[in-house]
């Protein structure tokens, strides 16, 4: 049966040396706490670093078994690995970088060395694990590179990956000096989930952009691998929060506060006051200073709440390493000195701070007791204690102010949205949550629980394991139609079988890669060779199919003995004679047709128009590719309009929009080749949408074979032009003998 492997750079559970023994305790931090639930309802293995360093042999012996027991598996890291993947990589360049702060991110070779050996020692932590067609998913940003990793070495692994933080816009990623190696990483993956749709959109920008890759909606197509990009908001345990909560209300407050001794004076203070609570790990992002201006204006403005409430700031250790983070602790301490300095009286601290975590009793402690939950990071990729604060509201008591920047407020919407960075926003927003009215209040928290109720972590956890399921069923349907090995010698032995055998080779994408400037893509000497071979074959005959112009295919072949179809059949040059046209066509359309490419050519830098004899062609494959397919659609507009009443159609290709005379296309060129010339075996190759023509023209029987895999009637599929020269030896190697 097939196992679930869930991999993130920390474990459920963390390992902590004391002096004689090691403990095991829950580890903080929001993938953690979020997953935790979902991997004790499964049968799943969580490889991961424990937290601890040490070379002794011992002691990680001790952790491992410590580990089992938690159905979990460690990755060792040395001290330095540490210093340089988690604190540099990870937390010094790509966390700045995701999360907009461009002017703290580190770029460093050291830190990019480590980065790759610990991915690489993560990969082969989860390959010693995996038995045949595991799934594996791997998450968040300090594992970037670990689907790549296994892509290739296990093809067999069914791989999803999940990212917690923000994916930036293309402007900002592609600062990073590594982000050719950071994207192939990603897309080692079969499924990328995202918080929300605006990540998967910058991500599927930037795989465009950088690689140049074919999207369609959600899916990204290279060569015969299908990836998935969606949605998943994370969710948590609902139930966890809601049961918790239930049982501390119903204790009364005295004893409450005597189970949570260092709390008490917060505690019992909400009889008094309203109290509004702020929690997040100390971070930059989370916009903890900005919070504290935003809280010290409000006392300003609205001096009737003087002495009347307090906001709890619960700041919890994190990275403290990085130097960012020990300056911004500083900020903090020195903002929360000032405001209580300038404010406070002898019965009354506008703040109470803490500089630490709780236990998770006191957690729904704090969460219950508030009035108001403020929480404005200045970005945050999903923020789950906006939803842990709403789970435990069973009386609606609270409201929440939520930053408009955290991925959390696109399913939030009752609550109020404020712009974090305008502090005037953030203290009116305080106003406005201490005077809703309770049923405002109801309403609002009723609407936002039920959907968090309903999209709990389990509904998220399963819901990405069903779509990753999906991929996997489309890969297989794929996968059987594939040229593999097997295919490959039933193929050449029915073509080794034939009397007479007709092979059609599309050019471009088929026989050789594409260029950004057509002119480029020359035919070398192995392609010479390999064609050379094809055509003295005995009772074979070679047609070279292609929409490119009669002038180019002649310089490139027209010395050679092989049959060519040039422009999409409006051209053809049967072996050793000469060029013959289909037939005079009027071709006066073209002035009218002509200025119209020009604009877009103006328009769209980049772009170019290619002059065929039957038709223009304008070419967009060296623009910036989202403006290219934007303008390829508008032009397609355009023109539909100014070809009504002649004979004329569009057609669109790989980068490129055609306008052509209607009638001339593959099929029709192949089928006329086909009357003069009889074979009992057709085979046929292509990679666009021209090419379909001509797989629909031939015999049922045909050998079609479509290079990339979707939207085709060919029978076959092969990965890419390279591929397809391999195929093509395999041929010469078997009729030859
Ligand atoms: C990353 C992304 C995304 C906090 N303090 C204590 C404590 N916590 C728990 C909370 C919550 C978690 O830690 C924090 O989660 P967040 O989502 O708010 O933030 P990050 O740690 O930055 O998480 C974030 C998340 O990944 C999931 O994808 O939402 O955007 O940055 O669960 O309850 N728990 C205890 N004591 C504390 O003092 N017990």
């Amino acid at each position: 049966m097939e196992r679930l492997i869930i991999a993130s750079n920390r474990l459920p559970v963390n390992i902590i040396q004391n002096e004689k023994t090691l403990e095991v305790l829950p580890s903080a931090g929001g993938l953690t706490t979020g997953l935790r639930s979902y991997h004790k309802q499964n049968d799943s293995v969580w490889i991961g670093w424990p937290g601890i360093i040490s070379d002794s042999k011992i002691i990680q012996q001790k952790v491992v078994q410590k580990l089992e027991a938690e159905h979990c598996s460690a990755v060792f890291l040395t001290e330095e690995l540490v210093a340089n993947y988690y604190d540099g990589f990870s937390n010094a360049t790509l966390w700045p970088l995701f999360h907009y702060f461009t002017q703290y991110a580190v770029f460093e070779e050291k830190y990019w060395e480590a980065y790759k050996q610990v991915n690489q020692l993560f990969a082969e932590a989860i390959i010693s694990q995996a038995k045949q067609d595991d799934t594996v998913w791997v998450h968040d940003y300090q594992l970037l590179l670990v689907p790549q990793i296994l892509k290739e070495a296990r093809p067999d692994l069914h791989i999803g990956f999940f990212l917690h933080i923000p994916f930036p816009s293309y402007e900002v990623f592609r600062v990073l000096p590594w982000r050719d190696e950071i994207i192939s990483g990603m897309l080692g993956a079969d499924l990328l989930g995202f918080h929300t749709y605006d990540y998967a959109r910058h991500f599927i920008s930037s795989v465009r952009r950088l690689k140049g890759y074919e999207v369609e909606f959600n899916k990204i197509r290279f060569e015969s691998r299908r990836i998935f990009v969606d949605v998943f908001p994370m969710g948590i345990d609902f139930q966890l929060f809601h049961d918790k909560s239930y049982e501390i209300q119903t204790k009364p407050i005295q004893q409450r506060s005597k189970e949570h001794r260092d709390l008490d004076k917060y505690l019992l203070a909400t009889t008094e006051r309203k109290l509004m609570l702020s929690i997040d790990r100390l971070d930059y992002t989370k916009g903890i200073p900005n919070r504290l201006r935003a809280f010290k204006l409000f006392l300003e403005k609205y001096p009737q709440y003087l002495e009347k409430i307090s906001l709890v700031l619960l700041t919890v250790p994190s990275r403290t390493d990085v130097e960012q983070y020990q300056n911004l602790r500083s900020e903090v301490e020195k903002l929360v000195g000032s405001i209580n300095g300038k404010f406070a009286t002898m019965q009354w601290s506008p703040i109470i701070y803490f500089y630490r975590s709780v236990p998770f009793d006191q957690l729904i402690e704090l969460y219950t007791s508030s009035d108001v939950a403020l929480l404005t990071p200045l970005r945050d990729g999903m923020n789950l204690v906006a939803k842990e604060y709403l789970a435990t509201q069973i009386n609606h008591k609270g409201v929440l102010i939520l930053s408009e920047m955290a991925g959390a407020s696109k399913e939030l919407g009752e609550a109020i949205l404020v712009n974090p960075n305008n502090i005037h926003n953030v203290a009116d927003a305080i106003y406005k949550a201490l005077n809703f009215s309770e049923n405002e209040k109801k309403q609002m928290n009723e609407n936002m629980r039920n959907r968090l109720q309903r999209y709990d972590v389990f509904a998220w956890a399963n819901d990405f394991m069903a779509s990753l399921y999906k991929t996997r069923k489309r890969l297989s349907e794929y996968q059987i139609r594939k040229v593999s090995p097997t295919v490959s010698t039933s193929l050449t032995t029915r073509l080794k079988e034939a009397q007479k055998r007709v092979l059609f080779f599309d050019y471009d994408g088929t026989l050789q890669k594409f260029f950004d400037a057509p002119h480029d893509a020359t035919p070398d000497e192995n392609l010479y060779k390999i064609l050379d071979a094809l055509s003295a074959i005995p009772n074979t005959t070679l047609v070279l199919i292609s929409g490119r112009d009669k002038e180019t295919f002649n310089k490139w072949f027209g010395h050679k003995p092989y049959n060519l179809i040039a422009e999409h059949g409006a051209w053809r040059k049967l072996q050793n004679e000469s060029w013959v046209a289909k037939e005079t066509e009027n071709v006066e359309w073209k002035e009218t047709i002509r200025p119209v490419l020009e604009s877009y050519v103006d328009r769209t830098p980049g772009s170019l128009i290619e002059e065929k004899t039957f038709s223009l062609v304008w070419h967009y494959r060296k623009t910036d590719i989202e403006l290219g397919i934007l303008r390829a659609l508008e032009l397609k507009e355009d023109v539909s309009g100014l070809i009504i009443n002649h004979n004329l159609e569009i057609l669109e290709g790989s980068k490129v929009v055609e306008i052509k005379t209607i009638g001339i296309n593959k099929g029709a060129a192949a089928k006329q080749f086909l009357s003069k010339h009889n074979a009992d075996v057709i085979l046929a190759i292509g990679d666009d949408w021209t090419d379909e023509f001509l797989f629909k023209e031939l015999p049922q029987d045909a050998i079609t074979i479509k290079v990339g895999a979707d939207n085709t009637i060919a029978r076959y599929y092969i990965d890419n032009y390279i591929e397809v020269r391999k195929f093509l030896q395999t041929i010469i190697q078997t009729l030859q003998t």
